[in-house]
C-alpha cells in the first residue's frame, strides 16, 4: 500500500506550515509517538531528513546544521524522556540564538498526570531553552483548525524573530495508521516583518481599510501619516469612540454592521490594517488579508485573516507608505461615510433609553472635554452616534469589565483638572465601583451620567440569549433588583452627602432640562452626578429600532434565511448562513 501523509489534520497543518516557512532540514529520532509526523514527511521530497538515535546528540547536530547552513532545523522524537535529552542542545542553541525547532510527540494531553505509560508533562519549559512553546492538538472544528495554524505560526516565527532562537511544538498524536492523505491542506502563513527593509507592496489591494481598536491619544505625527496614507491609497479608517481617530477618513461601522435587514452597498475592503489594541467591533469587511501593526510584533488574529505582523511603531509604518505615493483621494471613505449619514438621518422615534440619551447628549457634550464611555449597552448605544472631534474618549475596552469604569474616569479627570471629564455608565457598573466617588481627590471637573434601569439591561436586549428566558432570566443572569431597585433616593443621598451636585430625569423632557446644566461648558463649583431612570423594555426597543432603520432586498433575504434556519437547524445553521451571505 502506498503511503502519503497522515490523516491527522493537525499534523498535516504542521507539515504544510513547515513547508510554507521553508523549514526542510529535520533530525529524526526513532519511536512510536512521532510516527504520524515522520511517516508523512519521509515520503515528501521537500524534506531533508537525518537520523540520530540519541536525542541529546540530535539536538546538537541540529544546532550545528543550523549554524553552518543558516537555515532553521527541526527535531522530532517520541514520548517519554526522549525530549528531555534535547535540553542541553536547546540550551546551547538558546544562548547562541540558533533556530532549532523541537517537535516533541505526545499522547492525548488529558493523560498527563494520570500515570499513563510514557506520558510526561511538557507544559512548563525551562526559562532558557526556547523562545516559544506551543501545544498542537487534534482539530475537530474550524475554530480548532484556525487556532492550530496560529499556534504553529507563532512557534515558527519565533525561530527567527528578535534575532532568533529555539522554539518548541508539543505535537499530540492519535497513532493513526492511515496515511492516505495525498494533498496537504491550504494553510495561512503568517509573516513577521521588522524594519522597513522588507515592506510589501500595496499595489494588489483594491480597497484598504485601517481598523483602529482602543487607542491612546494620537500623536501629531501619527495623525499626519495616516491622513497622508489614506489620501494616497484611498483608504477608510474604521473606528469607534475609543479609537480616538479625529481625521477626515473615519467611519464608525456599528450602525451598519448591526442592521438586521440591510446589506452595505459600499465595497468591502480586501486588506484591513489593524492598529491600536482590543477592538470592541469587527471590521465586517470579510477581507482577504489582515495586517497587524504594533511594536510588540505579536500575532493577534482576531478576524482570523492575519497574514502579516509588522513589529514597528504605527507612525513608521504609515510614514513609509505615505512617502512612496502622494494623493488626496477620499472616495472610498466618502462612500462609507455617506452610507452611514443616510441611514442615521432616518432614525425614527425612539423610546426613552440609552440610545435616545446617547443621540441627544452626543450633540451637547462641550468642545474640548473628555469622555469616558463604559461598556455593555451604554457603549453600544453611544457608538451609533458621532461626537465632536475635539473630544477625547476613553473606555476600558482592554477587557470590557464593569468593575473599574468610575475609577478610570476619576484617574483621567485627575490628569487634566482644568478640562471637563464626562462619564456614562449603567447602574450595575456604577454600584460596582461606587466607593471611588468618595475619593477625596475627585475634582469639580467630573460629571457622571448613570443610566439606571435596575438590571443588566445588556441581558434583556432582544438579541441576547438571556432575553429568551424572559422573566426567569432576571434574578441571576440579568441581576435585576439589586442596589435599591431603582430607588429615587439612594444615589441622590450618596452623591449629595459627598458634595456632588445631583441631577435626575425619568422622561425625555426632564432629561433635556437637566442635560443643559449637566453639559454647561463652564467649570461649576461641584462635580455632578446625573441619574437617569429607564426600563429594560425601552432599552431593548431602542436597540431594535436602530437595527431596523433601513433595509435592502439582499438584507431582508439574509434575515429571512437566518430566521428560517434558526427555527429548523438552530444556531449552528445560522453561522453557516452568515458565512454564505458574507461572501
Ligand atoms: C467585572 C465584570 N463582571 C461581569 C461582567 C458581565 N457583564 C457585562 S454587561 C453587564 C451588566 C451591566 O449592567 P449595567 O451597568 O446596569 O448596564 P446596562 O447593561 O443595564 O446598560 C455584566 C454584568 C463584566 N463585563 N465585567
Ligand atoms: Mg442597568
Amino acid at each position: 500500500m502506498e503511503r502519503h501523509y497522515t490523516v491527522e489534520k493537525h499534523t498535516q497543518i504542521l507539515i504544510a506550515l513547515l513547508k510554507a516557512h521553508g523549514i526542510r532540514k529535520i533530525i529524526a529520532s526513532p519511536g512510536a509517538t512521532n510516527v504520524c509526523f515522520l511517516g508523512s514527511i519521509q515520503q515528501d521530497p521537500f524534506f531533508e531528513i537525518y537520523s540520530s538515535v540519541d536525542e541529546r546528540s540530535a539536538a546538537f547536530i541540529a544546532l550545528g546544521l543550523a549554524a553552518e547552513s543558516g537555515e532553521p532545523v527541526a527535531l522530532t522524537c517520541t514520548g517519554s524522556t526522549a525530549s528531555r535529552n534535547y535540553i542541553p542542545g536547546l540550551t546551547e542553541a538558546y544562548y547562541r540564538k540558533l533556530p532549532v525547532l523541537a517537535i516533541t510527540a505526545s499522547q492525548h494531553l488529558g493523560r498527563v498526570g494520570n500515570n499513563y505509560g510514557q506520558v510526561i508533562d511538557r507544559s512548563s519549559p525551562l526559562a532558557d531553552i526556547v523562545n516559544e512553546s506551543v501545544a498542537v492538538d487534534c482539530v475537530y472544528s474550524e475554530e480548532d483548525e484556525w487556532a492550530c495554524a496560529v499556534n504553529i505560526n507563532k512557534a515558527l516565527i519565533a525561530l527567527t524573530k528578535d534575532g532568533g532562537g529555539p522554539a518548541h511544538i508539543n505535537l499530540v498524536t492519535t497513532y493513526s495508521r492511515d496515511f492516505s492523505c495525498e494533498k496537504l491542506p491550504d494553510v495561512k502563513k503568517i509573516t513577521h516583518i521588522s524594519g522597513i527593509r522588507n515592506m510589501p507592496s500595496l499595489d494588489e489591494y483594491k480597497h484598504i481599510a485601517i481598523l483602529v481598536g482602543v487607542h491612546r491619544k494620537w500623536s501629531k505625527n501619527l495623525s499626519m501619516a495616516v491622513e497622508e496614507f489614506c489620501g494616497a491609497y484611498n483608504a477608510v479608517v474604521i473606528m469607534n469612540h475609543a479609537s480616538n481617530y479625529k481625521g477626515d477618513y473615519g467611519y464608525n461601522p456599528d450602525l451598519i454592521n448591526n442592521m438586521k435587514q440591510y446589506t452595505a452597498t459600499s465595497p468591502l475592503a480586501d486588506l484591513v490594517i489593524y492598529i491600536g489594541s482590543v477592538s470592541r467591533y469587527g471590521s465586517n469587511m470579510n477581507e482577504r488579508e489582515m495586517w497587524r501593526v504594533n511594536p510588540d510584533g505579536k500575532i493577534r488574529d482576531n478576524e482570523k485573516k492575519l497574514t502579516r505582523v509588522f513589529a514597528m511603531e504605527e507612525v513608521d509604518f504609515f510614514r513609509y507608505y505615505a512617502d512612496l505615493k502622494k494623493g488626496k483621494n477620499n472616495n472610498y471613505a466618502k462612500q462609507w461615510q455617506t452610507e452611514y449619514e443616510q441611514i442615521i438621518s432616518e432614525v425614527s422615534e425612539l423610546p426613552f433609553c440609552n440610545v435616545w440619551i446617547a443621540m441627544t447628549l452626543s450633540k451637547l457634550l462641550p468642545e474640548n472635554s473628555v469622555f469616558h464611555l463604559s461598556g455593555s449597552n451604554t457603549a453600544r448605544a453611544w457608538n451609533f452616534f458621532s461626537i465632536s472631534k475635539t473630544i477625547e474618549c476613553y473606555s476600558n475596552d482592554g477587557t470590557m469589565g464593569i468593575d473599574g469604569q468610575v475609577s478610570a474616569l476619576i484617574g483621567e479627570s485627575l490628569a487634566t483638572p482644568d478640562r471637563l471629564h464626562f462619564g456614562a455608565v449603567g447602574d450595575l457598573t456604577f454600584f460596582y465601583d461606587m466607593n471611588s466617588l468618595g475619593n477625596h481627590h475627585v475634582g469639580k471637573n467630573l460629571r457622571l451620567l448613570i443610566v439606571n434601569n435596575g438590571v443588566g439591561a445588556e441581558f434583556k436586549i432582544y438579541t441576547h440569549p438571556v432575553s429568551e428566558f424572559g422573566e426567569t432570566g432576571n434574578p441571576y443572569m440579568a441581576a435585576a433588583g439589586h442596589y435599591g431597585n431603582k430607588s429615587p433616593n439612594l444615589i441622590r443621598h450618596y452623591a449629595e452627602d459627598l458634595g456632588y451636585e445631583y441631577l435626575t430625569a425619568s422622561t425625555k423632557e426632564e432629561f433635556i432640562e437637566s442635560a443643559k446644566r449637566f453639559t454647561t461648558p463652564e467649570m461649576t463649583d461641584k462635580p455632578m452626578i446625573f441619574e437617569v431612570f429607564t426600563n429594560a423594555q425601552d432599552e431593548s426597543d431602542g436597540i431594535y429600532a436602530m437595527n431596523h432603520i433601513a433595509s435592502t432586498s439582499a438584507g431582508k433575504a439574509k434575515d429571512l434565511a437566518k430566521n428560517l434556519v434558526k427555527a429548523v437547524a438552530g444556531e449552528k445553521g445560522v453561522t453557516t448562513v452568515k458565512k454564505i451571505f458574507r461572501k
